[in-house]
């Protein structure tokens, strides 16, 4: 596919995913999303790919729907379609995939821009970063998940602040509130974000799908639940050649050398 609004480049076991409309702040289109959803299966179906990195071109990360398309129509749009059609996809591809998706905040992340970076694996921020709710403004609800993310994130009174009151949250904050793993110097974060990424692509990826998984499904299992998945997931892990390599490099004293099998 030709990409217009995104860029992809995949080497050394990283998809590299750019959204790149930065003369309006990375907003998604319709257009975008379609390429968004071909590169993620494209990484997805790669076999040499071990992780997905994911950030945005020029000063914005991405901020959240491009409004301007919504003035193209006649009569007031159905969003509960574009939700359907796009926005949930987008969600349930990024938590569904069996690698880690790493997302580098550069800028301002609004909309659903911000809830599409907090519904990634590991996120990285930098310093001049900031997260914003932007949908009470327009009298809108958080999607991209933010209901469900937020408060398992943050907690139920700072997702109602978030929430109710948009005013955006710094990196550093985002990242004392627990909604982000880390927080980097401006001219850090592509350094930070690929080592994170290369990093990722050289552990023992099934290990950590199963891992993903696990946690993901921990917010609606009950503990015995739980237990009987970490079990279930522990003994297919157990059968897997990454971990095998991975005691015999411990005994051995060696650095392990993963292949993600
Ligand atoms: O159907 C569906 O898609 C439903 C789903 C909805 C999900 C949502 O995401 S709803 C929330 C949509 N997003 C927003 O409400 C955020 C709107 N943007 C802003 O509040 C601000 O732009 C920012 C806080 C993100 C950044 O502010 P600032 O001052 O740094 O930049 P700016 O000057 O406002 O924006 C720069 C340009 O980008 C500007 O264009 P111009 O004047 O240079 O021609 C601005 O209009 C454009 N831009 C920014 N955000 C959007 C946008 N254009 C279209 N859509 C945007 N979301």
């Amino acid at each position: 596919m030709d990409y217009q609004t995104i860029g992809l480049g995949i080497s050394k076991g990283v998809a590299r995913l750019v959204l790149n409309r930065p003369d309006r702040l990375n907003a998604f289109t319709t257009e975008m999303h379609e390429e968004i959803r071909h590169a993620l299966t494209a990484a997805q179906t790669d076999k040499s790919v071990r992780c997905v990195l994911i950030t945005g071109a020029g000063r914005a990360f991405c901020a959240g729907a491009d409004l301007s398309a919504f003035n193209d129509q006649d009569g007031p749009v159905d969003l509960g379609e574009a939700l359907e059609r796009d926005y949930n996809p987008l969600v349930q591809t990024i938590t569904g995939m069996n690698i880690p998706v790493v997302c580098a905040v550069n800028g301002v992340a609004a909309g659903a821009g911000a809830n599409f970076a907090l519904c990634c694996d590991i996120v990285v921020a930098a310093r001049s970063a900031s997260f914003i709710q932007a949908f009470s403004k327009i009298g809108l609800i958080p999607d991209c998940s933010g209901t469900w993310v937020l408060p398992r994130l943050a907690g139920h009174a700072r997702a109602m602040g978030m929430a109710m009151l948009g005013e955006p949250i710094s990196a550093e904050k985002a990242s004392d509130w627990g909604l982000i793993w880390q927080v980097v110097d401006d001219d850090a974060l592509v350094d930070t974000a690929e080592q994170l990424a290369q990093r990722l692509a050289n552990q023992a990826t099934v290990g950590l799908a199963f891992t993903k998984r696990a946690i993901h499904l921990s917010w609606q299992n009950s503990l015995d639940v739980q237990l009987k998945l970490e079990r279930d997931l522990q003994h297919a892990a157990g059968k897997t050649a990454d971990h095998t390599e991975g005691v015999n490099a411990f005994l051995e004293k060696r650095s392990a050398k993963f292949k993600g099998e």
